[in-house]
């Protein structure tokens, strides 16, 4: 497998499917020219030191399998190391550092608020080394999740139930009865395009479905969540991009932000994706990551296997980690159709309780290799 693998990840400086430090290192001092060329945008700060650009490991050429259990694609993602989380300042933040009187007053109490914590849980950026995975190319959709749902009905979910999983629990998703929570707000109702098949439709990723409806789909489909770092790498690539498509946002790659009024987009100049709620799985193909992954940044938010801790990486194994022994919350990644640019980086880590349904929170599988 190591053989056919070492072919999906074709690199000028990364032969090997495992990353070795020096040779990492190398590669990146040839680019830092072309680091500060690419990232020196008022609202893009420097790049981490140890994040080289697109482009400067790997031109990979994505690789997928079928799996028919749930009739999905999966797509390969070799046995590499990478750098797991981030070392850039805060996308949101002011370039500087917040010296007095220098900001504009938006800023600065905003500066001052982020000062001590911004992306404290993202930090510090480590290095990790993963065994080889695949994980689904779309977000689990409704269609599929339908399939789980009607064999539940008629064998029962014993086989698939998480230990932990409240007893007499019903997998059916939170809004397929009520597909609009927000329709009851006359200022949502005045905006919204929706329709039943928002959060219903074959093709829309499944949402507002908590951590145990994912774990026993996966099961069911003979697959797993993914870890925070395998859905990290699978999003970011080895070069450890801030989004899945590169280091600089643009507008249209994902579906993020909600949605305004058309006046709203010609005065602000922002929602230009398309979609209020969770859009079409794979409607943003230009913004597929590195492994070819569709909507890792955006559309549904997406539950992961690891109990969350805003520490854990200060401490975790190098070696295809798994998050904290326990915990109250479970991690979540890629940020939503509600969420803003800096919402969506793929470093970013949401958490929720277990239990938490929401309309922007669905889940991919993924699998062993
Ligand atoms: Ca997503």
């Amino acid at each position: 497998m190591d053989g056919d693998l070492a072919l999906v990840c074709r690199t000028t400086s990364l032969r090997s499917p495992f990353l070795r430090a020096p040779k990492f290192l190398a590669a990146f001092a040839a680019t830092l020219v072309f680091v500060s060329a690419v990232t020196t945008r008022a609202d893009n700060p420097p790049a981490a030191t140890l994040t080289p650009p697109p482009g400067a490991v790997a031109a990979i050429l994505p690789q997928e399998i079928r799996h028919a259990a749930d009739d999905s694609v999966m797509m390969v993602v070799p046995a590499i190391e990478f750098v797991l989380g981030t070392a850039d300042a805060h996308p949101d933040l002011p370039a500087k550092p917040y010296v007095g009187g220098e900001l504009r007053p938006p800023d600065i109490p905003r500066a001052r608020a982020y000062a001590a914590w911004a992306l404290a849980n993202e930090r510090p950026a480590h290095a990790v080394r993963l065994k080889a995975f695949a994980i689904d190319r779309y977000e689990v959709t409704n269609a599929q999740y339908r399939k789980f749902l009607a064999d539940v009905a008629k064998n029962g979910d014993d086989a698939y139930a998480h230990p932990d999983q409240p007893k007499g629990k019903d997998h059916t998703p939170r809004y397929w009865g009520d597909f609009n929570p927000l329709l009851h707000d006359p200022a949502y109702a005045r905006l919204a395009q929706y329709s039943a098949a928002t959060f219903a439709g074959d093709q829309n990723p499944v949402v507002g479905v908590d951590w145990f409806d994912a774990y026993a789909y996966a099961k069911w489909a003979g697959k797993r969540l993914p870890t925070e770092a395998e859905w990290e790498l699978a999003a970011r690539g080895p070069d450890g991009r801030r989004w899945p498509w590169g280091n600089d946002w643009q507008w249209g790659l994902c579906n993020i932000g909600g949605e305004k009024l058309a006046s709203d987009v010609k005065s602000k100049g922002r929602e230009k994706d398309g979609f209020i709620y969770p859009a079409p799985v794979g409607s943003f193909p230009d913004g597929r990551s590195p492994f070819g992954c569709d909507d890792m940044a955006g559309n549904a938010a997406e539950w992961c296997a690891d109990w969350y801790a805003a520490d854990d990486y200060q401490t975790d194994t190098a070696e295809n980690p798994r998050g904290p022994a326990t915990g109250t919350e479970r991690a979540v990644r890629g940020g939503s159709s509600q969420n803003m640019p800096s919402g969506v980086r793929c470093s970013v880590r949401y958490h929720h309780e277990p239990e938490f349904r929401f309309f922007t929170l669905g889940f991919r599988c993924a699998k062993d290799l």
